[in-house]
């Protein structure tokens, strides 16, 4: 391609009625339910992934449970345990939303062939038919998972259409109505793949391009840069493209640090719950036991009962053995895979084994890297576990992303929690499910399917009831074009003033930039580096080094596509990080303790703080507003439930 090739992009408009913005497992959800709807309508859909349908988004590598099937337990329940894992604040109304769902989307799975573990008589036996699964705990149950998302794909793929989906298409921003600064008209984006820009005009859209990961600088730097747990295409961009659109943000102080097996990033749920296995300090101590009555000293006793306990809490217990020098921590496997071959026969436990390293393979298979170049036999050796550096999602144990609208049929739902389609942000025509919806967590990845199944089915709805509305984008396509081969006509104006093609005045690569990023946000925002802490004069310093590199933003540079693309995922990781850096600077406590630290407010502070954190962003000032949102509880506590969540809210 020539020079003047590659700095003109050939530009490709289509005009639709929906689109489907990413291809994980919320728009697969969204893909697979919308084609029913749209059936004996002559609505135009889309889908557009930045990456490859079959292994694109968490599950990528595939998993080895499902973390939300609720069988028989009531989804009042799911919501008290959803709550009581993310300290009280939880948009309640969404969660029972989930609950309710989600177990269609599972009886979808294995329909379409994904193999569900069976209780001992049970093989064979769908669980439609009966047949009982074998959970590892109260809500999650085993699958051979290392195709799971070939197969959910494909499903999406067949229902929808192969047509109608576009892979490789990374979308950079949304554009808001000419007429109606409120409601989304467009989305534009670039092909990484040809010189091609593509603008989408449609009457709704739904974001769904999962969390953030390498906001902050990872713990595998030099020969393990790359590896982390969160999957690498999620960058933001979803709370990003929301927030320039001018939508509401909910719970972005929120992240979630996951305790994983060391440098592998190896999950813990099915050791912890599947193989029973116990967590210790180097000295053999089982920290939890040893350290729950800490929990006192800054009331975050409140949020646990017993072993009844969230997941930021249980990082808090861990997280004290290390700063306190009891480090490392390490997961007992061979004693758990000892009890549990107690009374099985020889071929059972090769059986055992097989399953204890399956659980990598089928989901992390960096960590297999780890046991077998480091010689490590599970049933012999302990792993090391660590936290990890922060990742920013609202679909795991974590709750940042968008102020949504809740369904419109339980009872006690506040006004605030609905004013029109479900999941449809403050942005007219905009839809979000997945990582994207704040305040709900612990959907996992059946969760995510059936909240992209609830949003498709009212973006259908919108889109019918905005027949005759035609979108007109407040933007040109001259001008998106202009803005998004910025970074390449920047490089191809200034390479030739320097003779190392990295080293100019005149642009920044987009290597260095994210590095700066993570430099950032590592030291002053409670990252790795300060074991998780913060402070108000930290956070100062924060918000000033990001608003130079937020000067620096429209100097990155791109000599090839895949350099555009680092340039935009970049340019969404900055808006994100600086959202989270916002709302810890706001929320003047410590609602989650293992997660993150605010030392000059160590507390948990029900009667000031017991509530969201919402904000707004400026695109055209680049200022933040933020503000407090009041909770409602809608499901009453259960009597065991922490003392936390029968706590009076603050006003
Ligand atoms: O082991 C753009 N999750 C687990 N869920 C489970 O049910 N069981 C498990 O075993 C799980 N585990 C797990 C999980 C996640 C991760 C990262 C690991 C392990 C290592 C959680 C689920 O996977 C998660 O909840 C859902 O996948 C969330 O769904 P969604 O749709 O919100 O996000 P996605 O699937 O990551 O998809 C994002 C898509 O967006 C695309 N994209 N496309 C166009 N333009 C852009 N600008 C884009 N930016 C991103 C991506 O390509 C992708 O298609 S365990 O830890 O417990
Ligand atoms: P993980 O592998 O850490 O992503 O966890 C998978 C599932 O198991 C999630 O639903 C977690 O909340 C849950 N889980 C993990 N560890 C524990 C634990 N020690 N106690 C209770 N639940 C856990």
């Amino acid at each position: 391609m020539s020079e003047n090739e590659f700095g003109n992009p050939e530009v490709v408009e289509e005009d639709l009625d929906i689109l489907i913005i990413g291809g994980g497992m919320a728009a697969c959800g969204a893909a697979f339910e919308i084609s029913r709807w749209i059936e004996g309508t002559d609505l135009k859909v889309k889908l557009v992934d930045k990456a490859a349908l079959d292994r694109s988004g968490a599950v990528a590598q595939g998993l080895s449970a499902i973390n939300t099937y609720l069988g028989d337990n009531d989804p009042a329940d799911y919501v008290r345990y959803v709550r009581g894992d993310l300290m009280g604040i939880v948009r309640e109304d969404l969660v029972y939303d989930v609950g309710r769902h989600v177990d269609d989307s599972v009886h979808n799975f294995e329909e379409w062939g994904l193999p569900i573990w069976k209780q001992k008589g049970d093989e064979g036996k769908k669980l439609t038919e009966g047949g009982k699964p074998v959970r590892s705990g109260r809500w999650q149950i085993m699958i051979n998972g290392e195709s799971y998302k070939w197969i959910v794909a494909e499903a999406a793929k067949k229902a929808l259409g192969i047509d109608r989906i576009q892979e490789r298409v990374f979308i950079v921003r949304l554009i808001t109505d000419k007429n109606d600064p409120s409601r989304v008209a467009a989305a534009a984006g670039f092909s990484v793949r040809e010189n091609k820009v593509y603008i989408y005009k449609f009457k709704c859209c739904l974001l769904v391009c999962g969390g953030a990961v390498n906001v902050f600088r990872p713990r595998s730097v030099g020969e393990g840069t790359g590896r982390a747990w969160f999957p690498v295409w999620n960058a933001g961009s979803t709370y990003a493209m929301a927030a320039e659109c001018g939508a509401t943000l909910t719970l972005m102080e929120n992240r979630f640090v996951p305790a994983r097996f060391k440098d592998g990033y190896g999950p813990v749920g099915a050791w912890f719950l599947l193989f029973k296995a116990k967590a210790m300090n180097a000295f053999g101590e089982d920290y939890q036991e040893k350290n729950f009555h800490i929990l006192k000293d800054n009331k975050y006793d409140a949020y646990a009962s017993g072993p009844k306990m969230g997941t930021c809490l249980r990082n808090h217990l861990m997280m004290k053995e290390m700063r306190e020098g009891r480090g490392p921590i390490l997961m007992d496997t061979p004693t758990a895979m000892a009890k549990l071959a107690e009374n099985m026969t020889p071929k059972e436990v090769k059986h055992l084994e097989a399953e204890a390293w399956e659980d990598f393979l089928d989901m992390t298979i960096s960590q297999c890297g780890v046991w077998a170049g480091e010689n490590i036999e599970p049933d012999k050796e302990m792993s090391e576990l660590m936290p990890t550096e922060p990742y920013l999602l609202g679909s795991h144990a974590g709750c940042a992303g968008i102020w949504v609208s809740g369904p419109d049929d339980l009872p006690g739902t506040p006004d605030r929690y609905h004013w029109g389609y479900n999941r449809m942000t403050t942005v007219k025509g905009l839809f979000t499910a997945g990582d994207g919806v704040g305040a709900s967590g612990h959907k996992f990845s059946s969760g995510s399917h059936a909240e992209g199944r609830i949003a498709a089915k009212a973006m259908v709805k919108f889109a019918m009831d905005n027949k005759d509305w035609t979108p007109e984008p407040a933007r040109s396509s001259e001008e998106l074009v202009e803005e998004i081969y910025r970074p390449v006509r920047t490089f191809l104006e200034h390479k030739d003033y320097t003779t190392a093609i990295d080293v100019n005045p005149n642009y920044i690569t987009p290597q260095m930039y994210q590095l700066r990023l993570q430099k950032i946000m590592d030291e002053y925002v409670a990252g790795v580096s300060t074991q998780y802490q913060t402070n108000a004069k930290m956070l100062e310093l924060a918000e000033r080094k990001l608003k130079m590199l937020w000067e620096d933003g429209p100097k990155m540079r791109a000599k090839d596509l895949h350099e555009l693309l680092r340039a935009w995922e970049n340019y969404h990781r900055m808006i994100a990080a600086t959202a989270h850096m916002k709302h810890i600077q706001f929320r003047e406590e410590t609602r989650y303790p293992g997660y993150y630290y605010r030392m000059d407010y160590l507390d948990i502070n029900d009667d000031d703080w017991k509530c969201f954190v919402n904000s707004k962003y400026d695109r055209d000032t680049a200022e933040w507003t933020l503000w407090k949102e009041s909770y409602s509880q809608m499901i009453k506590p259960a009597d065991d439930e922490p003392q936390g969540m029968h706590r009076p809210r603050c006003h």
